[in-house]
């Protein structure tokens, strides 16, 4: 096992690491910006470097400072959390060039699913269901047309680099296609320095189910089943649940079963998300998968009772699964809320300051994951995530009722949060009743 663990993030996941590290007896190193000089995870890790200003290009995005303080620290292993360098193939391989473990996939799986016509030409073999589309990468305007022929209308011109929501055009016509096409390939090879696209059927309203998958570095490889991340804004996603409302226990097992064969088709170790789209028939899609620790992540942790960072430390030093997929089992509901610093009454425009009060809610079945407390800074260079409010219920109106009294419980004082969202769309008919989708957010107004 690692003597010594650098947590190359900030905020709740690197708080979320170094509880994980300490349970293992392994000392944290905590390399900060000089935004979070005296933030709650510069002050819990074992050892705090400052490696540079605010700007993430200057710190948290800065392999050459980064690798730099693991060298200084002795550090053994680096988990890099979410965002930041947790998906850059090149971060991972420098890690290993400089002997020290990366805790993630590896590069090669990173590579692979970071090219979303590689991941999905590997989908295709593995016998996972994708979305009727492409091949591969589509070059011409013709191909595009004939091809949007076959699998009929609406389609989406999606860049290869894409994902997470960017580099994406619908089409409803031939001629609609055609401006697509192009419009497409020019933003992603200014955005991304890579103008390859391809084409997929335009799956109407889906909702966003993803499957939580691990694997070890001997081969195995297990699911822990869904999230529902349906209710999100702009890509955003603001409260995840499991079970989702649309999902049965046969559905669950051949989600589970296609997660698992994509798992392994990625060479996957760590943990993993495949992400699915789930049409209003029933029939799902893989679309993308993400080769990080998501934020979502303890909906899953509290429905299963497992601690996937915990995995995943154990994995990278070479340790072999904690659990065969009979072992996983699932209980109760689980619902998780964002609270981001935006007011959502001035359409969620980010709100950093300082918290000048925080209190905790607590109760049966309440988790929270956050670096908020009084005289926490909410800086304007990162993430407006601020706190996760993840709560456990006997079923989903239970979850619901116990989740509306903890976030009465919440405090967050001196910025404007999404606090206020949340008990409103927890109040809102269609949510009680688990009838939502992606398109959700944009239909009805919640506040
Ligand atoms: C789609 C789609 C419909 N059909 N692909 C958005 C994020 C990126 N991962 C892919 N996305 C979508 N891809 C096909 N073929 C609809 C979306 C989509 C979406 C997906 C998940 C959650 C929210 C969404 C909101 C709008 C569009």
């Amino acid at each position: 096992m690692f003597n010594k663990i650098l947590i190359a993030n900030r905020g709740e996941v690197a708080l979320r690491v170094i509880r994980a590290a300490r349970e293992l007896g392994i000392r944290t190193v905590a390399a900060y910006s000089e935004a979070d000089r005296g933030a709650p995870h510069t002050r819990e890790a074992d050892e705090a470097v400052c490696i540079g200003p605010p700007p993430p290009a200057k710190s948290y995005l800065s392999i050459p400072r980064i690798i730099a303080t693991a060298e200084i620290t002795d550090a053994d292993a680096i988990h890099p959390g979410y965002g930041f360098l947790a998906e850059n193939p090149h971060f991972a391989e420098i890690c290993e060039a400089c002997r020290v473990t990366f805790i993630g996939p590896s590069p090669r799986t990173i590579v692979m699913m970071g090219n979303k016509a590689t991941a999905r030409r590997t989908m295709l073999e593995a016998g996972v269901p994708v979305v009727p589309g492409s091949k591969g990468v589509i070059k011409t305007v013709e191909e595009a047309t004939s091809l949007a022929e076959d699998i009929g209308y609406p389609v989406m011109v999606k860049a290869v680099a894409g994902g997470g929501g960017r580099g994406m055009r619908i089409a409803h016509t031939p001629t609609a296609l055609l401006a697509a096409f192009t419009t497409a390939q020019t933003e992603a090879e200014s955005a991304f320095g890579d103008g390859s696209v391809y084409l997929e059927k335009y799956i109407v309203k889906p909702r966003h189910v993803e499957i939580q998958i691990v694997g070890d570095r001997h081969g195995n490889v297990v699911h822990l089943g869904e999230r529902d991340c349906s209710i999100q804004r702009r890509h955003q996603k603001l409260l995840e649940e499991s079970p989702s409302p649309a999902v049965d226990s046969d559905l669950r097992r051949r989600m589970g079963d296609a997660a698992v064969a994509a798992a392994q088709a990625a060479l996957y170790h760590s943990a993993g998300t495949v992400e699915f789209l789930l049409d209003s028939s029933g029939d799902f899609y893989f679309m993308e998968m993400n080769t990080r620790i998501q934020v979502e992540h303890p909906v899953t942790e509290m429905l299963t009772g497992t601690d996937l960072v915990l995995e995943q430390i154990r994995i990278a030093s070479g340790e072999k699964l904690s659990w065969t997929q009979e072992e996983i089992t699932f209980s109760g509901h689980v619902i998780e809320c964002r609270i981001n610093a935006e007011d959502p009454l001035r359409n969620f425009a980010p709100n950093p300051g300082t918290i000048s009060d925080y209190k905790a809610p607590s109760g049966d079945g309440v988790r929270v994951d956050t670096y908020a407390e009084p005289g926490a800074k909410v800086s304007p260079y990162y993430d407006s995530l601020v706190a996760k409010l993840i709560v456990k219920g006997a079923d989903r109106a239970d979850c619901i009722a116990r989740t509306r009294a903890a976030l009465g419980e919440l405090v967050i004082d001196g910025i404007q949060t999404t606090i206020p969202f949340h008990q409103a769309l927890l109040d809102h008919p269609r949510f009680q009743a688990g009838d939502y989708d992606t398109g959700f957010l944009e239909e009805e107004k919640i506040i």
